[in-house]
């Protein structure tokens, strides 16, 4: 189990992006998948700290700024505000948005180093490889090829450069037996297990000492005593998961509360740096370890990788300007089962939102709230006695709770999703199967329990669809009458839709697609 539900404090991350550029859609969907999740640990009563930012040290950001112009740190403030102004857009509800260029992030890189140094896994030697600076990673001739006379990673196709320098190297051939021992007492530590099992089999292969710092430049944090080198930038960037629960000061109680992270949520090209690397630093410097590293894939345009010489990158907000937000954070969460690769497309998600939202949910809420509009004077009513296919109903929609937290526990969020369309599907086929507009004239009190027992189901999914669609939830939520607060809480998912209400006058939540006029 990743996350222990007696544990009433919960810790996620995502990881933090290079603020080299402009943030795209593959991040924007690392962003929702993990703010979906700290929003339901929430809603569960959990005290969740979500922590996101970015990570601007390094040659490439170094680059970058050479090539427009302008100094490191300006590029790193510049493009820092697009990512943090784009979660915002997103309605990603993090606790702190960390940048490695923070001052305390620089302390805590440090802290940890001279723990790993105390316990003897950092020396200086020389190195001489294949540097990719794309990837920030050095590869063995074996993992490279010569195309054209440019060398380049059989990996990550990203060009590599013959570098020699003075290096601190971390004894990551140390830590072999330690991780596989780790990983066998701990088989939840990486998911899904596909992925996790190709982590597994790269260390079986061996380890080889990490080269941990750099002297060719010096945009990045001083090694402690000896400030010609600066830290390798993943050693200082995986740092920032200790920096933002306030290490190295682990008596507080934010560390004491938070610390070990719950969820770190990473997509799959940096899997082993998330599930090799950081518990290697971690196990060295005697902290205790993350309890888990979901790894989810890669998105797609139509079946094609995303990229800038294709012209087919997206960004989140010309994406959210199409779709709406709720109707993009859906579709991403429900068509890509969390950790495989996805592809999208513009019939898909249309597909989605007029088939699942507006039909499914926004019809089925519009349909009984507008019949208890018209026929009952607008308030919940009181629900006759309780038909065998009214209680398998309500029993399906009580089960759903259980199930969420289930799939949740595993960050199988499209399952969840399944689950409760499956619900709405069978509310659906008991609304047309008990035809309330027929019972409005043979038989009222009737037509009451049958709107009744829709709206009781419609307010329970509604609560579980929260942590993906927190605005247009909250609007359906609104139009049942439920209060805001602890009412909208799973603590609350057992009770009754209180009989009395009065509610508002209905309106539409969930908007079927409209095609744009063409210009
Ligand atoms: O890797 N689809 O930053 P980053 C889905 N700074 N996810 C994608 C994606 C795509 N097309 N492209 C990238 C870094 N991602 C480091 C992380 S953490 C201590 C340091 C994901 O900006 C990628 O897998 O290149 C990563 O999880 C995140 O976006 C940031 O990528």
């Amino acid at each position: 189990m990743s996350d222990s539900p007696e544990k009433k404090s919960f810790y996620i991350t995502t990881a933090i992006s290079y603020p080299n550029g402009d943030p795209h859609i593959g991040h924007a969907y690392e962003y929702i998948a993990t703010d979906a999740m700290a929003r339901f640990r929430r809603l569960d009563g959990a005290d969740v700290f979500f922590l996101t930012g970015t990570d601007e040290h390094g040659q490439k950001m170094l680059q970058t700024a050479q090539k427009e112009g302008i100094t490191p740190a300006e590029l790193a403030r510049r493009n820092s505000d697009r990512f943090q102004a784009t979660q915002d857009e997103l309605g990603i509800s993090y606790d702190r948005f960390i940048r490695t260029t923070d001052a305390d992030h620089h302390a805590a890189a440090q802290a940890l180093w001279k723990r790993m140094e105390a316990n003897g896994d950092i020396y200086l030697d020389k190195y001489a490889g294949w540097y990719s600076v794309r990837d920030e990673a050095y590869y063995t001739e074996e993992e490279t090829e010569v195309r054209d006379g440019v060398r380049y990673s059989i990996q990550t196709n990203t060009e590599l450069t013959w570098t020699e320098e003075e290096s601190y190297f971390f004894r990551l051939s140390a830590y072999q037996d330690k991780l596989l021992a780790y990983y066998a007492e701990h088989p939840d530590f990486g998911a899904p297990r596909s992925r996790f099992n190709e982590v597994i089999r790269f260390v079986e292969g061996g380890l080889q000492d990490l080269s941990v710092s750099r002297t060719t430049f010096d945009w990045g944090i001083p090694v402690p005593g000896d400030p010609k080198h600066v830290m390798y930038v993943w050693v200082d960037a995986l740092t920032n998961y200790l920096t933002g629960v306030g290490f190295p000061d682990t008596d507080s109680a934010t560390f004491q509360r938070f610390w070990p992270a719950d969820v770190h949520v990473i997509g799959k090209d940096i899997s082993r740096f998330h599930a090799i690397y950081w518990p290697a630093f971690l196990m060295s410097a005697g902290i205790e370890l993350p309890r888990r590293v979901m790894i989810h894939g890669f998105l797609n345009n139509n079946g094609e990788k995303m990229s800038k010489s294709l012209g087919n990158v997206v960004s989140p907000q010309d994406f959210v300007a199409r779709y709406g937000l709720d109707a993009s954070r859906f579709f991403f969460l429900r068509e890509v089962p969390f950790g495989a690769d996805g592809s999208y497309s513009h019939e898909a998600i249309v597909n989605r939102m007029n088939a699942d939202l507006a039909n499914n949910l926004g019809n089925l809420a519009q349909r009984s709230l507008s019949m208890v509009a018209k026929n009952l004077d607008g308030m919940v009513p009181e629900p006759g006695e309780l038909s065998d296919a009214d209680r398998t109903l309500l029993a399906a929609a009580g089960a759903l709770l259980e199930t969420s937290r289930d799939h949740y526990s595993r960050q199988e969020f499209s399952l969840a999703l399944e689950a409760t369309w499956k619900v709405l599907h069978e509310a659906n086929a008991y609304f047309a199967e008990q035809e309330p507009w027929v019972l409005r004239k043979t038989d009222p009190a009737r037509m009451a329990t049958v709107l009744w027992v829709t709206m009781a189901v419609v307010r329970r999914v509604d609560l579980l669809i929260q942590p993906v669609m927190p605005d247009s939830a909250s609007a359906l939520l609104d139009a049942l009458g439920v209060p805001a607060g602890a009412a909208r809480t799973f603590a609350a998912f057992d009770d009754e839709l209180a009989a009395g209400t009065a509610l508002p006058k209905p309106t539409p939540v969930f908007p079927k697609f409209e095609e744009p006029e063409a210009e």
